[in-house]
């Protein structure tokens, strides 16, 4: 046993929490199971090992760039408060399991239990309908944290097996649900690259997108979206993307940066003494369309791989499946501008409350994180352009603003034990992403009040929602993985029908 479990917890350490590696060691396998030659596994394992880590550059630079800015907001401010940051999140979470008996090693046993029951539910996909895979380790391992967190908290007294029964089960079919919902949205953007998206927002982009599209779709056109303007005269420089973002942005931070000063700038170390303000705050600024087209480079440089050698999973292992990645990739499908428009919009909606909760004096108050504010909203805003058009993007990405900080709020309050809880721990934090700020707190809420038969209700509805997809398009449901080519003519036949 021991021997098996150290087998796991290597492959975990360096592979499944490693997404470059283990996106590679998928394209590897695929490609060995298309029968293709050495050489050519051995190249489409590095090539999609490093497209994952130039993606992790651009990623990792926004967050090391632009979250100490926002966190100097809070000591600026002289603000005590929860983070709202998925890190930070984690570890809250993670301290309060542990003030409660409870070890981070659980939370791993979930991980490797969710993980197979997602499998096994795309394996028996004619039963399930579920097309999805999640493959994103580092957020797995979040998620299972912090969805330990909240199923404890209803089921405080049930024994550890029985725990991990109930939670693996829910959160392997969360992973398979909430992924396939992207699937077709996904396969929109990307035409067809073959993948969706395992994240921490997949019930977000599917509700903000049907909303966006209820709200500004008309009858049968489709809404604007931000690629369709065309600015005219001297405005036409904006429809080049780098501009475009590097001049928000500068507007952006300025205004941030002016508020923290450049006294404070220079006494928290981020300015250098005796250096220029002007050009502090445009290298910051300018930063950001760097850090973003490194990412979409490294997106470029992978995805080919994954959409190529995937075919040989589907074809002997896992048939009908699509693997599920990082919400980072579809930005390299999208124009930076709905990333950078879903990035401020939601900020200002999460500014919004914050400034509310202050005035309010609340007795909790929350602090922004760079990852929800930026990765969730610029997700959603990317899903909502392509599918509704560029108001809906700005609109739905301010409103998720809103939710993620007053859902996670109110979820940090109400998931406590014995009064412990996140807000309990030495770092408080909760992890805002829309899926984990809305819809999980829902999912325990329900599970607080009505207990068993709240699992029950929870699972039916996470195993209706794939059904009702099917239903609503059998004939093209699988072949929008399997053949998109295919799906995309049908489409065309059955709109022409129509
Ligand atoms: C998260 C998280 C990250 C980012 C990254 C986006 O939720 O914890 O590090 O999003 O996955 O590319």
């Amino acid at each position: 046993m021991d021997f098996l479990v150290s087998i796991w917890s290597y492959f975990v350490n360096n592979f499944l929490t490693q997404p470059a590696y283990f996106i590679g060691l998928i394209v590897f396998v695929g490609y060995v199971l298309l029968r293709k030659p050495f050489y050519e596994c051995f190249s489409g394992f590095i090539k999609a090992t490093v497209g994952y880590m130039i993606l992790a550059v651009g990623s990792g630079g926004l967050s090391s760039s632009f979250k100490p800015i926002i966190a100097a907001l809070q000591n600026r401010f002289d603000l005590t408060a929860m983070v709202l940051d998925t890190y930070q999140g984690q570890t809250a979470a993670q301290s309060a399991m542990e003030a409660c008996g409870k070890s981070f090693s659980q939370a791993m046993l979930l991980l490797l239990f969710a993980f197979i029951f997602n499998i096994l539910l795309v394996r028996f996909q004619k039963y399930t309908k579920m097309r999805a895979v999640f493959t994103t380790g580092h957020i797995q391992t979040q998620q299972a944290t912090i969805a330990f967190w909240i199923i404890f908290t209803c089921f405080p007294q049930l024994g550890n097996l029985p725990l991990l029964v109930i939670m693996s089960l829910l959160l392997g079919l969360y992973w398979a649900t909430g992924s396939n919902l992207t699937v077709d949205l996904a396969q929109e953007l990307t035409d067809g690259a073959g993948f969706c998206v395992a994240h921490q927002q997949m019930f977000g982009i599917a509700i903000w997108s049907a909303i966006g599209k209820k709200l500004f779709s008309s009858k049968g056109g489709k809404a604007k979206r931000l690629e369709d303007y065309e600015l005219p005269g001297w405005l036409s420089i904006f429809n080049e993307n780098i501009v475009a973002t590097s001049v928000l942005m500068t507007l952006f931070f300025s205004v941030i940066l002016l508020v923290l000063g450049k006294d404070y700038l220079i006494a928290s170390g981020m300015l250098k003494e005796g250096s220029s303000f002007l050009f502090y705050i445009l290298t910051t600024s300018l930063n950001f369309a760097v850090y973003l087209s490194i990412l979409q480079l490294g997106v470029r440089t992978f995805v080919g791989e994954l959409t190529n050698s995937f075919q040989g999973i589907q074809q002997k292992l896992l048939p009908g499946s699509m693997p599920g990645i990082d919400c980072a990739a579809s930005y390299g499908f999208a124009p930076a501008n709905a990333v950078t428009f879903g990035f401020i919009f939601g900020a200002a909606g999460q500014f919004l409350v914050i400034i509310a909760l202050v005035m309010m004096k609340s007795p909790v108050l929350a602090i922004a994180g760079f990852v929800p504010v930026f990765f969730d909203n610029a997700t959603i805003s990317v899903y909502v352009n392509s599918h509704a058009g560029a108001k809906a993007a700005m609109l739905c990405s301010f409103l998720s603003g809103i939710l993620q900080v007053v859902c996670s709020v109110l979820a940090a309050q109400f998931f406590v034990y014995n009064g412990v809880g996140v807000l309990t721990t030495d770092a408080p934090g909760w992890m805002a992403m829309f899926d984990w700020a809305v819809i999980w707190p829902g999912f325990g809420a329900v599970m607080h009040y009505l207990s068993y038969i709240g699992v029950a209700i929870v699972a039916i509805v996470l195993i209706a929602i794939p059904q009702l997809q099917y239903r609503k398009n059998p004939e093209g449901y699988f072949l929008c993985v399997n053949d998109w080519e295919a799906y995309k003519k049908l489409r065309e036949e059955k709109a022409s029908n129509a």
